[in-house]
């Protein structure tokens, strides 16, 4: 009998993070590789767009005219999906039929007065002002009573729903802790209790002995794909310092967090030469006024490109119904992402 290796044999990973396991077979992409990168044609690009509810003096869809702003700006989502709003009560039929009320509160971050730029054009700076933004907006939707967990997260490009191409993101903070977290939440609090230690930090520790899924780092930061990853082309951002939300960051740690996210998007960006569609995310400690001891901060690029600008992977099928599952393992997709330049292709004469 063959000994069990990771490139060569079909294999589940288990993703210590949620306790899901994926599917990975390797031996369906013996030629991963080969097919062509189709190019988007180039697309006209307004540093303003009269026509965009997002551009600085512009009316908004709900009737507001946006001000002036010159760095990043923050509204109340027109269309807000959560509202502050208390409500007593709930249901449970025969525990089957269960609903809660829930409050909550949706905002939009503009991370750019400029119509046409993405995370991977903009300076060092400015993403440092969009880092800053991020860790006030989890500060005062966090400090609210009835807030207890703050989602940060960016739609990135129409393949992943975003309604706008102006450079923005959304925070939805919560009076309940969402699935994907409450996940998080008991393996990492399961994995302190056992060993006293953050579950995150002792992954990163070995993520950076074995070196193979690791995409770009620096002196507070590491990017790299995980060990379970399911999106082609997934990754991870992670602290090199035990810290568990945004607002605890230092402005060394900001500067280079700000640095990181440039490298990582402009390295997906020319991968397949397009702007790279993607949700990304960043999971923080409830606001809930527990300790969490064992939480670590950490952002999730979750991209669905699989082989060129235009080929999505799908999660259908046995994915739906069963689990999800990849062809390439994540150590090969590491790898392509590791050899990309962090020059832009855009800025590339
Ligand atoms: P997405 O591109 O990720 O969908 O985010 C855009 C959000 O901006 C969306 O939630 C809001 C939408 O409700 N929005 C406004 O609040 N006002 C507008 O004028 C346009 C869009
Ligand atoms: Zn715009």
């Amino acid at each position: 009998m063959e000994t069990f290796n990771l490139t060569e044999h079909v294999h589940r990973r288990f993703n210590a993070l949620t306790g899901e396991w994926i599917l990975v077979s390797p031996h369906r992409t013996k030629r991963p590789w080969q097919g062509q990168v189709e190019k988007l044609p180039a697309e006209t690009r307004l540093a303003h767009d009269p026509a965009c509810y997002l551009c600085p003096g512009n009316h908004r869809a709900g009737g507001k005219v946006n001000p002036a702003y010159e760095h990043t700006f923050v509204f109340d989502n027109d269309f807000a999906a959560l509202l502050p709003a208390e409500v007593s009560g709930g249901i449970d039929v025969g525990q089957l039929l269960r609903a809660e009320p829930v409050q909550g509160l949706c905002r939009v971050l503009c991370f750019s007065p400029r119509h046409d730029l993405t995370l991977a054009e903009m300076s060092v700076a400015e993403l440092r002002r969009v880092v800053d933004a991020w860790a006030a907006q989890t500060a005062e939707l966090g400090a609210l009573d009835f807030i207890n967990y703050v989602q940060v997260f960016e739609n990135r490009g129409p393949m992943m729903g975003a309604s706008n191409p102006h450079p923005h993101g959304q925070i939805w903070a919560t009076e309940s802790i969402p699935n994907e977290p409450a996940k998080e939440r008991e393996t990492q609090a399961a994995y302190f209790e056992a060993h006293g230690r953050k579950l995150l930090l002792d992954y990163l520790a070995l993520e950076l002995e074995a070196r193979d899924r690791l995409i770009c780092e620096n002196e507070a930061w590491v990017a790299l794909m995980p060990f379970w990853a399911v999106w082609p082309f997934e990754s991870m951002v992670l602290p090199r310092r035990a810290v568990a939300a945004l607002f605890d960051l230092s402005p060394a740690e900001r500067d280079a967090l700000a640095d990181i996210l440039k490298r990582l998007t402009t390295r997906y960006d020319n991968l397949f030469e397009v702007s790279f569609p993607y949700s990304m995310g960043w999971h923080q400690r409830p606001t809930d006024g527990r300790e969490h001891p064992g939480w670590q901060l950490h952002a999730h690029f979750y991209p669905p490109l699989l082989r060129s600008a235009t080929v999505r992977k799908f999660m259908v099928g046995f994915e739906m119904l069963g689990e999800p599952q990849r062809d390439i393992p994540a150590e090969a997709a590491a790898a392509r992402l590791r050899e990309q330049s962090e020059v832009h292709y855009r800025m590339v004469a």
